[in-house]
């Protein structure tokens, strides 16, 4: 057994001045039981922890790390910038700059405004969708996860569905009132909720691929329905790829997809390991935001220069080489790997992924929405959690976030990770 004193001595210490020990509830490890381990160093796909003990990382900060950590090219950017000035609150070149690169890369977006997080972007993405249409109502799915801002606490995924809180506290029953929430994958109640709210609807938001209930797909031609519905209704059609921006392919889920939003929400992979968010999408829309329109939207350290410089090196580092075809080829090793492991462990094991997301559920039934996912073994994967967590895997530790793939991660990582997983999967047979 592995010790994790260090740790273990600095969360005892964290408790008694953070809530629960933590800034973020997910890195708890409540879901899994046990302690969190305390990283010191992350560097390529590995993470290390107070106690020097080495991981090879999944988690990539939530999805920042693409490239992997501490991918030197950032380092030196970051380190350049900041002697420049960490902060200005006033225009800087970089914002135009990463501006144009997401229009670049994102036919859809013909103008963006840049934030601070995932959670600044889908909120505004929404008022500014209810600021054009003069609409009040917005669709959500279930088990989607949109960050935290209070309308969108509404059977959300993530950190809120893993702690059993997917609606939280604290959020007055009129500030969600106007949200209708409908099971992903299902046509009818999408059909239903329009029917029901004729000319209310300003605008359907979506992760395209949910990744915050762990990992499933839209069924064929289901975005498409999306977007037609939408279309006749005159709602916009929001895509959040916070987490799918820039991964799933250079211009996300949508190019995948074939699909063309009206707005899209960025974050993660475009702050290149630093706090960032991004919403945009046509320009007729965008307009509408202050200082041209009525809509009010702002941030002291919106388009910050050291974040914009992390972000703009990470997608142009990613843009050069062949970056998606070799997170592709890991991703479906890792696949094969995990269904064979868990074929021969006699272990049912519902293994999704899509290019460079990956989750594996404990059951025998498919995995298309929130429902069936709750059909997982969750104590089963605690189990597997820290049997790969005592090999030297750290995979998030909670059974409702998506896994992630960098291109720092090698073959042999990945021989490893799957090699781990049939000896932990062995344990876990009956
Ligand atoms: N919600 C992010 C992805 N599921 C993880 C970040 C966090 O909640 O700490």
């Amino acid at each position: 057994m592995i010790s994790r004193a260090k740790s273990e001595q600095l969360f005892a210490e964290a408790l008694k001045y953070i809530p629960g020990g933590v800034n973020s509830p997910v890195r708890a490890f409540r879901a899994v039981g046990g302690q969190p381990f305390f990283a010191t160093q992350a560097r390529g796909a590995r993470v290390v922890d107070a106690d020097g003990n080495e991981y090879i990382d999944y988690v990539g900060t939530w999805g920042p790390a693409i490239l992997g950590h501490a991918h030197p090219k950032i380092i030196q950017a970051i380190q350049r910038a900041a002697e420049s000035g960490t902060s200005f609150g006033i225009p800087n070149p970089h914002e135009v700059t990463m501006a144009k690169l997401i229009c670049a890369a994102v036919p859809s977006v013909q103008k963006v405004r840049l934030c601070n997080s995932g959670t600044e972007a889908t909120m505004s993405a929404i008022r500014l969708a209810r600021g054009f249409t003069k609409r009040e109502k917005i669709v959500k799915f279930e088990g989607c996860y949109h960050g935290h801002a209070d309308s969108l606490l509404v059977k959300a995924g993530s950190g809120a569905l893993t702690f059993g809180h997917p609606d939280s506290a604290g959020v007055p029953a009129a500030f969600t009132q106007h949200t209708i929430v409908v099971p992903f994958n299902d046509e009818a109640a999408v059909r239903a909720a329009f029917a029901a709210n004729a000319g209310h609807i300003a605008g359907i938001i979506v992760e395209p691929v949910p990744g915050n209930a762990g990992l499933y797909l839209p069924k064929p031609g289901y975005l498409e329905f999306l977007r037609q519905m939408t279309r006749a209704e005159g709602a916009l059609l929001i895509f959040d790829e916070v987490m799918t921006g820039f991964r799933l392919a250079r211009g996300g889920a949508q190019e995948r997809f074939g699909i063309t939003p009206d707005l899209s929400c960025f974050g993660k992979i475009i702050g290149g390991g630093l706090p960032v968010g991004a919403f945009g999408g046509r320009a007729e829309i965008m307009d509408y935001l202050a200082p041209l329109g009525p809509v009010y939207q702002a941030g002291t350290l919106s388009g910050n220069p050291l974040a914009m410089v992390a972000g703009i090196t990470a997608l142009e580092e990613l843009f050069a080489g062949n970056a998606y075809e070799a997170l592709e080829k890991l991703g479906a090793q890792l696949e094969t790997g995990m269904k064979e492991a868990a074929k021969a462990a006699g272990v049912p094991v519902q293994f999704k992924r899509i290019g460079s997301m990956f989750c594996g559920y404990f059951t025998d039934k498919p995995v298309d929405n929130l429902a069936d996912a709750m059909h997982s073994d969750r104590d089963r994967f605690a189990k597997f959690f820290h049997g790969m967590l005592n090999e030297g895997v750290y995979l998030a530790p909670s059974q409702f976030e998506a896994g992630f793939i960098s291109t720092a991660h090698t073959v042999a990582d990945i021989e490893r990770t799957i090699k781990a997983a049939g000896k932990v999967m062995k344990t876990l047979s009956v």
